[in-house]
């Protein structure tokens, strides 16, 4: 199914107070759509199958944006996998049936670029999925996360189901985790430089070597293609969600520390994992159907950075490092 989604369609975004599910509440609202359906952790669990049946049964969504996730960042990942594991395959399964068993007319799984393999061509297509062997710092939520992609290709193909996955790069923006020790590099690097240049401290730690690469898209970015591929695409498997741009984690730093105004060292921690080399998405199929990101990532990272500044007054205390 493909075309414009109507404006008053009953749309259940899940995980809205999310990195990603929070920029889907506001872009979708932005849009016009007047019936977003969220619910909080507390008013549905949905690790709990029943629960979400229940809902589904309910408040009949028409339309699903499958957001919801346990994330973080590389330690946070190797330190929890079973976490991992379990939460985003009880998930997936939870929200991916009950799609089906209440007849949602159109479903979009968001996975991540760590579904292909370690070392996979760069940048990497589609067709590398399931290649080769899965970086291991982050094997346990790849798996999962291809197990979703899987599941809503079972849906399409036995139950004709119009569930689709797309794959967005690291992701960063407004509502990011800013814990030092579950983040990803991005924000981690940001409230680093903050801390320092307001400390007058001699450098901030990088963690690995800063040579992996990483390709970097603005949340509010993804947002829109969420709404473009829900209104024009409806095929099979994984389809990326990328800028076609990467750094080096080094560059990233110093491109934050530039942005945030601190100009002192950067000390590279060795004992902290580099995962995986290089994670650039081949995003041809996605600019051929006609989608491409328009926020670069210095503007993005600036943008960030406002808000990051601004979160102690709205009640957002980026929780304390460990
Ligand atoms: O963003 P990140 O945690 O995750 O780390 P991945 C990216 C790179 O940045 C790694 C380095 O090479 C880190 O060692 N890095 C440098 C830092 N300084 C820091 C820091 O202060 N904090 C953090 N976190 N990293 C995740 C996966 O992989 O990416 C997930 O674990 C998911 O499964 C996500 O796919 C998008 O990019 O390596």
């Amino acid at each position: 199914m493909t075309g414009p989604l109507p404006r008053d369609a009953t749309l259940f975004v899940a995980g809205h107070r999310g990195l990603v599910g929070s920029a889907i509440v506001r872009h979708f609202a932005a849009q016009g759509f007047t019936n977003l359906l969220t619910r909080t952790r507390a008013e549905l669990d949905l690790l709990d199958p029943h629960a979400v049946d229940a809902f589904f049964a309910s408040e009949r969504p028409q339309v699903v944006i499958l957001a919801a996730a346990k994330v973080g960042g590389i330690l946070a990942n190797a330190t929890y996998p079973a976490d991992f594991l379990y939460q985003n395959l009880m998930i997936a399964a939870n929200v991916i049936h009950a799609a089906h068993a209440h007849d949602v007319r159109k479903l979009l799984n968001l996975g991540s670029s760590c579904i292909y393999p370690k070392h996979a061509p760069q940048p990497m297509p589609e067709s590398a999925l399931l290649t080769g062997p899965l970086e291991s710092t982050n094997r346990a939520y790849a798996i999962a996360k291809i197990a979703a992609i899987e599941l809503c290709d079972a849906y399409r193909a036995q139950h004709g189901r119009s569930f689709i996955s797309a794959m967005p790069t690291n992701l960063y923006g407004p509502g990011d985790n800013f814990d030092l020790e579950t983040s990803h590099v991005l924000p981690a690097l940001l409230r680093k430089a903050v801390e320092a240049r307001d400390a007058g401290a001699p450098s901030i730690t990088v963690w690995g070597s800063g040579t992996p690469r990483r390709e970097f898209l603005y949340v509010d970015d993804l947002a829109d293609a969420c709404l473009f591929l829900l209104e024009h695409f409806d095929e099979p498997g994984p389809i990326n969600v990328g800028t076609g741009v990467d750094v080096s984690i080094r560059e990233l730093a110093e491109m934050v520390c530039d942005v945030i105004g601190y100009e002192g060292e950067l000390a590279f921690d060795a004992g902290k994992p580099d995962g995986t080399p290089r994670k650039l998405m081949d995003v041809t199929r996605l600019t051929r159907a006609g989608w491409s990101a328009t926020t670069d990532l210095r503007t993005g990272l600036a943008r960030t950075a406002a808000w990051y500044r601004e979160a102690p007054e709205r009640g957002d205390v980026p929780s304390p490092s460990v």
